[in-house]
């Protein structure tokens, strides 16, 4: 709608550090040999991809005490990396697609996008709300953190993150898909109002519906840029099995491909995760299907129709 580009960078974003298993390093690479240029040269676009071969090297762990967050450094490094990688892009009048990699990404991938359109709503596609503060997180894993630091939940900020600011408002933000929170999660849900469609809500208003009252709350009249954040855990397992948090009673492949059609029938697209594919987890036809629906969610989200 306001921004008409056929330019789209791809951002391989190789990184594991936000959480315990190794494996969403390699994601990238096997979601781009799926053919995801092609798909979107099919589609008119024209692809830069990009790489970040620097997010290979994992650090020493860090963050030993089990009460501390852990490789706050490393995250903090490598986000602070996407977000002007995503920023710059986006600044160039390109559509971005961030290929993860785990989804403490996020927190790079919205301050990117914010610092170029701060109007941008968000809808985050996940079995889990990503919104534990260092504090309230159980796991102290950075991957389910991403949004206390996009939001200022963050207090005290850890020296590591200081660079992060609250970015989003909690009316531009919505969930789908969510069925596994931790108590303060919920908190914040309620307690900001923030629009939070769980499985509960797919089954009982059906897939159409509840993708059309997100988009209606977080972006009314589609006035508003949209970052699609898909963690592909928000897929029931038997979709997505290659994936290191699963829970059980997620998306059909089909709901994941109606909200990508449903936002992409918007026109107000800029740019799309896709986060959280191991490979290194399941066997072979796990990892084929999980990566082909990464693939699925590129294409989709860009545009790619039945008819
Ligand atoms: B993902 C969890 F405790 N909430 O904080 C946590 F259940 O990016 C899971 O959505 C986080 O995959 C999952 O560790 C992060 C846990
Ligand atoms: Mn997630
Ligand atoms: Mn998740
Ligand atoms: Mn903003």
């Amino acid at each position: 709608k306001f921004i008409q580009t056929n330019q789209v960078s791809i951002l391989n974003l190789p990184f594991s550090g936000g959480q315990p298993k190794k494996g969403t390093e390699v994601a990238p690479e096997l979601i781009e040999q799926a053919g995801v240029q092609e798909d979107l040269e099919n589609l008119g676009y024209s692809v830069r991809y990009i790489q970040n071969p620097s997010f290979k090297t994992p650090p020493k762990i860090e963050g030993p005490s089990k009460d501390l967050i852990k490789n706050p450094q490393y995250v903090s490094d490598v986000c602070r990396q996407v977000r002007d990688t995503v920023k710059k892009e986006l600044s160039e009048e390109r559509l971005v697609v961030n290929v993860g990699g785990d989804h403490s990404l996020g927190m790079g991938t919205i301050e990117g996008v914010q610092a170029v359109y701060d109007d941008a709503c968000v809808l985050w596609i996940d079995a889990h709300a990503d919104i534990n503060t260092p504090e309230s997180s159980p796991s102290k894993n950075l991957h389910g953190c991403p949004l206390a630091f996009s939001l200022g939940y963050a207090n005290p900020v850890p020296p590591e993150f200081a660079w992060t600011k609250r970015v989003i408002d909690e009316k531009r933000l919505a969930f789908i898909g969510l069925r596994d929170l931790d108590p303060q999660e919920r908190a914040f849900l309620r307690d900001h109002n923030i629009a939070a469609f769980t499985m509960h809500h797919v089954d009982k208003y059906g897939i159409s519906k509840v993708v059309e009252m997100a988009l209606e709350h977080i972006n009314p009249g589609n006035r508003h840029p949209v970052h699609l954040s898909f963690d592909v855990d928000s897929c029931d397992p038997m979709v997505a099995p290659s994936t290191g948090t699963r829970v059980p009673g997620g998306l059909t492949f089909r709901e994941a491909m109606y909200i990508c059609e449903a936002t992409a029938e918007t026109s107000t697209l800029v740019a799309v995760d896709v986060m959280e594919v191991n490979p290194c987890l399941g066997n072979e036809e796990d990892t084929k299907n999980t990566v082909n629906l990464a693939r699925s969610i590129i294409r989709t989200s860009l545009g790619q129709t039945l008819l």
